[in-house]
């Protein structure tokens, strides 16, 4: 894929992207299937979860969702509508395997045949992603990610997969977020399946990275023709606004939220520093000797989840962050500034630095925006929702992109989260990220300005000048 991007594609007032730059949108099952008791499907972690009092708002659940399941064929209908090129989603490991190991459940494998089918007949590539955080319960019970035996259940998933799909799927990705599936389901709890333990987190971390070293290969070996993995990372910005690890907050939690991931599966280390944190929390008996080479397989793409950095401080007394390990002393707090419905603050620049990061320091694999978006308050007026903040988000971000390619990163594509509002973990439905409005009292679908907007994005493969909308 060239990188080299004309500025304004030879019409003046335009920023155009480079010919076959993957256009598209994401979601994941648990958070818009619903239809979780149906043909077959077993529990997952985030089905016992949600039930859990005070974990998810007002007790939201993913049982009905988005309703996709049923509604997945007008759901691809509406993506072609938006011109979308790339849908990614999530298979449901609970569908699949419903005890998570096993014989397969046809009828659940079914469901995705059906969804790949209707992609491809409407002009969409299928992206999907096998792990989006939910495990089957089953497994959980015996030990779920810290238990080393989930990572070759992971593999045996993957094949099956493959299995069925392969035939019409080229680009598989193996996990989302990984650091989100260890140390928010693992360490702070505040994610299925809910304990609160450093040890813990560590050990799913690398059992986590053992299974998609093991799915990847076992990928390769069905004939799968991409690999990807799909990381939360994020420049990590220090109170002097620099990003290199001078300073200690920098790079601890550098080393935890980026570093754990990239270095064991692009490099087939673990950094030092990382290594000492886990080893002060639980030890490093988990990672056997050869775990390394097994998670570090070759790979074609990165798949980069940013919404934001993470803006760190020294702060004397402070006690750890839950999620952190080891960040006594550290603020979390971001400068004042625009910030999102999550709270999230909007620093469309830190996708630009780490793209440019990722390119320098990892250049043996290509690069994709799989997830980037923001929720913002959306409000329905006489059937038209007018969410003017999420298009200057969407603009600002694709514009350093944009500077990221034209100064050399190996960017191949952008997918917005979300094609729909949907179940957004413990927020439940309160958070609307989609570029789609789902009402779900009648499951009715409104596409947002933002989708009308997108749509002329991907039509004119580009922007045009100045802020965002002119024309
Ligand atoms: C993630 C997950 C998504 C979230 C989205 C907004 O990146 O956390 O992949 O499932 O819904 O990011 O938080």
């Amino acid at each position: 894929m060239s990188t080299t991007t004309s500025a304004n594609g030879g019409e003046p007032g335009r920023l155009v992207f480079p010919d076959g730059f993957v256009w598209g949108a994401a979601t994941a099952a648990y958070q818009i299937e619903g239809a979780c008791d149906e043909d077959g499907r077993g529990s997952s972690i985030w089905d016992g979860f949600s039930r859990l009092p005070g974990k998810v708002a007002d007790g939201h659940t993913g049982d009905v969702a988005c309703d996709h399941y049923h509604r997945y064929a007008d759901d691809v209908r509406l993506m072609a509508g938006l011109g979308l090129r790339a849908y990614r989603f999530s298979v449901a490991w609970p569908r699949v395997l419903p005890t998570g190991s096993g014989p397969v459940n046809p009828l659940g494998l079914d469901f995705y045949d059906r969804l790949v089918d209707e992609l491809l007949a409407h002009g969409v590539t299928p992206y999907p992603t096998l792990y989006h955080w939910d495990l089957p319960q089953a497994l959980e019970d015996m030990g779920g990610w810290t238990s080393r035996d989930v990572a070759y259940r992971f593999a045996d998933y993957a094949t099956a997969v493959h299995a069925r799909l392969g035939d019409r799927v080229r680009t598989w990705t193996t996990l989302n977020e990984p650091w989100v599936a260890a140390f928010l389901g693992y360490c702070s709890g505040v994610h299925a399946p809910g304990r609160r333990s450093p040890a813990a987190a560590f050990r799913a971390a690398h059992h986590l990275l053992l299974g998609h070293g093991l799915a990847a290969s076992a990928l390769r070996t069905a004939g799968a023709a991409e690999i990807a993995l799909v990381l939360n990372l994020a420049p990590v910005i220090g109170p002097d606004g620099g990003e290199d690890g001078t300073s200690a907050p920098v790079t601890l939690v550098d080393g935890l939220l980026n570093r754990q991931f990239l270095d064991p599966a692009l490099r087939g280390r673990y950094p030092g520093d990382v290594l000492d944190i886990a080893a002060r929390h639980g030890g490093l008996g988990h990672i056997e000797d050869g775990d390394l080479e097994i998670i570090h397989q070759p790979i074609e793409l990165l798949g980069i989840n940013y919404y934001n950095p993470s803006f760190v401080s020294p702060a004397p007394g402070a006690p750890a962050s839950r999620a952190f390990p080891g960040s006594e002393g550290i603020g979390f707090d971001p400068p004042p500034g625009p910030t999102t419905a999550m709270g999230w603050p909007i620093v469309p620049a830190g996708l630009e630095s780490l793209l440019l990061r990722l390119s320098r320091d990892y250049p043996e694999v290509g690069l994709l925006v799989t997830e980037n978006g923001a929720a913002f308050d959306d409000v329905v007026r006489d059937g038209r929702v007018c969410d003017t903040e999420r298009i200057g988000y969407l603009d600002a971000h694709l514009r350093a992109a944009h500077a990221a390619m034209s100064a050399g990163a190996d960017l191949r594509g952008y997918l917005v989260w979300s094609l729909l509002d949907n179940f957004e973990w413990a927020y439940g439905y309160h958070k609307r990220f989609g570029i789609v409005y789902v009402d779900y009292a009648t499951q009715r679908r409104i596409p947002k300005d933002s989708a009308l907007w997108y749509r002329e994005v991907i039509s004119r493969n580009g922007l045009s000048y100045g802020a965002q909308g002119d024309r």
